[in-house]
């Protein structure tokens, strides 16, 4: 596919997230209107919509057809943005900007920015589970879909995304050098679990079989790893304008990473071996273009 082609498709694929986004925001009303006027904000400060953009091109990919996905692609961005809103509260990052706009602990302080936080992550769990109005009696429709909310409650919990973020705080303060095997526990948790949260949910929803899911997990795997490592290499060898951030922040901050433990040539061969083969995972099921290079320049990107 022509890159400008893809592009195109990328930015209509990702107002049609928006749209079905909007029609999952909780309404604004009530005593408690602050804390979802600050959910909201958080939700709808842009990003690349990447998951939920995995989703459904698993989903569809596997024979999906139809809306039963769709609350559970609002479910995923609710998840990943609490993610990123607890991540910046000052017991965190204390981060005062991301995706361009103030964070949302800055705008509503730091009492709702954690209550934002949990509130989107409950309330993932309550638009996913309103897949279940959208099945009909179907047994089977059902049981995928139980199925699906068990994939995403697993890996965005304590062990995914949530045990992968703790053993990285605690990393932090370690003096002695970090292992690989840490290394890659960090990255496969905080990073990888939601990516594969998204792709086996697309294939459980779309009837995908054990040995799909299971195909999806160890792709997305590979995307999540290849994506943190090229996060790495990109802080040493980037170009800081093309970046529109500093470089060599790692480096500063004398934190350990996949570079710092690996070099970079190592780095690079391994980014590339882990892509190769996510492709060709996905080249397994047929007609996947559009997949093959959305996941082929997430991580080949120079920002
Ligand atoms: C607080 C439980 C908890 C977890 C926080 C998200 C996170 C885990 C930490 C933020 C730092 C970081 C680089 C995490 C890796 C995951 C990741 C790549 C987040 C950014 O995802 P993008 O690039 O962001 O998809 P956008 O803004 O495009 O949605």
């Amino acid at each position: 596919m022509e890159e400008l082609e893809f592009q195109g498709l990328v930015r209509e694929r990702t107002a049609q997230i928006e749209e079905i986004l909007r029609r999952y925001l909780p309404k604004e009303e009530g005593f408690q209107r602050t804390v979802l006027a600050a959910m909201n904000y958080s939700l709808m400060a842009g990003g690349k919509r990447l998951r939920p953009m995995l989703m459904r091109e698993c989903y569809r990919m596997l024979g999906g057809r139809g809306a039963v996905v769709e609350p559970f692609m609002a479910a995923i961005e609710m998840i990943h943005t609490y993610s990123l809103v607890h991540d910046d509260l000052p017991a965190m990052d204390n981060d005062e900007y991301r995706r361009g706009r103030e964070t949302t602990w800055k705008v509503y302080g730091d009492g709702m920015g954690i209550l934002a936080g949990d509130g989107l992550l409950n309330y993932a769990f309550e638009t996913a589970l309103s897949a279940f109005e959208l099945a009909g009696d179907s047994p089977e429709e059902c049981g995928r879909f139980v199925r699906a909310l068990k994939t995403l409650a697993g890996k965005a919990g304590v062990y995914g995304m949530i045990g992968g973020q703790a053993a990285d705080i605690e990393a932090e303060g370690q003096v002695e050098p970090l292992t690989g095997r840490q290394l890659l526990f960090i990255h496969e948790n905080k990073t990888a679990a939601l990516m594969q949260a998204a792709m086996m949910t697309g294939a459980i929803l779309a009837g995908g079989s054990e040995k799909d899911v299971a195909a999806m997990e160890k792709c997305a795997y590979n995307v999540g790893i290849a994506f943190q490592i090229q996060d790495d290499i990109l802080d040493v060898e980037g170009d800081s304008r093309e970046l529109g951030k500093m470089v060599g922040s790692d480096a500063r901050k004398d934190k350990q990473t996949y570079v710092t433990i690996n070099g970079l040539e190592q780095s690079k061969q391994d980014a590339a071996q882990l892509l190769e083969e996510a492709v060709r995972i996905l080249e397994g099921f047929g007609e996947s273009a559009f997949l093959r290079q959305l996941v082929t320049n997430l991580i080949n990107r120079k920002k």
